[in-house]
């Protein structure tokens, strides 16, 4: 069967595994690495499709355990799938569920067949397994579907990894047999295998043997060290096909963006920016800025200096904390808005930095003026 999506890669860097690349999907054509902000109750906190789509945003992520529990997978199903709801026009991913069951959900019971737990929101059983979760995902309607996994937490003894990873990849197998709609959804494998080199590995060869259309490395950033993550992270990239697209799941600050593209990863998402965002924490050229600080009271200079996005074009330090400090709900939009327009312009400059083969000095220039200590 041909897949639903194609990726290309269009230049490397000579002295990392960096990569520049192209993801054509259903609903547009996505330039990587890139970062998708999350909009796990089918909307991006705060912010309007028109807005993300201003600030060059081309594929969101979404939830599948949260779409589940409301408002169900019919009615998204019933208004058209996922993009018709939301009303986005570009491309969706939605995770399977494997990690929110196992962080938000109430007494779980976790077997070979799947997951049993109760609703977070109203207490209700429920039962998610891998055949349950792709005819959600399928009813969702996203140009990219995750298996179904378990992320075991960290630290966990090997015993605990070995037995959850025979699972997690007996559960992949599964997902790939019931997938019904490959031909316009692209499902992703999910590489699990805790800190442990060899299970990594094994979970790496297994599907890459089930020739999936993407991989995803999952179980990271977990509270393990971050030195710990980047080594993890180079193993597994070297057991992936070069010509398939990576996705490293729930990651990251700006640095954890720069370590995984410099291992080759090429797709990344994570809340970071809008739940920082939420509580005046924004990102600048110069270092994060924390809003509240009385510092700011009668700072009459934009956000960062070096953005160009609407809202320091227009606005304040001193306005948009005031906004903050009065829980106006126009302030933690236009600092999602700013966060978001961040990471995005970011990967922009990586991207450049890649194609033209100087993605090492990019970083350490980005580095240093964001006070991060370089390590290379
Ligand atoms: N599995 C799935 N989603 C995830 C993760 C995972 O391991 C993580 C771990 N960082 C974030 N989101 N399915
Ligand atoms: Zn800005």
């Amino acid at each position: 069967m041909t897949s639903s999506i194609q990726f290309k890669i269009l230049s490397t860097s000579s002295n990392t595994n960096a990569r520049r690349g192209r993801l054509i999907t259903p609903h547009g054509t996505i330039d990587t690495p890139v970062f998708m902000p999350v909009g796990t109750q089918a909307t991006v906190k705060t912010l309007s499709p028109f807005e993300l789509r201003e600030m060059g945003a081309g594929i969101i992520l979404s939830n599948t355990y949260h779409l589940h529990l409301r408002p169900g997978e019919d009615l998204v199903d019933e208004a058209g799938g996922l993009h018709q709801f939301m009303r986005w026009p570009g491309a969706v991913l939605t995770d399977s569920g494997g990690f929110q069951v196992f962080s938000l959900a109430k007494l779980r019971k976790i077997t070979d067949e799947g997951v049993t737990f109760r609703s977070h929101i109203d207490g209700s059983p429920r039962f998610f397994s891998p055949e349950t979760v792709m005819e959600i995902e399928n009813k969702l309607g996203a140009d990219i579907i995750m298996a179904f996994d378990e992320c075991p937490p960290y630290p966990a003894t090997r015993e605990y990894i070995e037995t959850s990873l025979k699972r997690t990849l007996a559960w992949a197998k599964r997902c790939k047999a019931s997938h019904q709609r490959s031909d316009q959804q692209a499902l992703f494998g999910i590489v699990q295998g805790g800190m442990y080199a060899d299970l990594r590995r094994e979970a790496a060869l297994s599907l890459v043997d089930l020739d999936f259309p993407g991989y995803a490395i999952g179980g990271l950033s977990v509270g393990e060290p971050k030195p710990m993550m980047n080594e993890v992270l180079a193993d597994v990239v070297c057991h992936l096909p070069v010509d398939k697209p990576r996705y490293l799941m729930g990651v990251g600050s700006p640095d954890d963006l720069f370590e995984g593209v410099e291992r080759g990863v090429d797709m990344f998402d994570c809340v970071l920016p809008t739940r920082i965002a939420r509580n005046g924490t924004v990102m600048t050229s110069r270092g994060k800025v924390v809003l509240k600080n009385a510092q700011y009271s009668r700072d009459f200079g934009p956000l960062d200096e070096n953005c160009d996005c609407q809202v320091c074009k227009v606005y304040t330090r001193a306005y948009l904390r005031h906004l903050l400090k009065a829980g106006e709900v126009l302030g933690i939009r236009l600092t999602s808005y700013h966060n978001v327009y961040f990471l995005l312009d970011m990967m922009k400059k990586i991207r450049k930095s890649i194609e033209e083969d100087r993605f090492l000095a990019f970083k350490r220039e980005f580095y240093e003026s964001y006070g991060f200590a370089s390590n290379d």
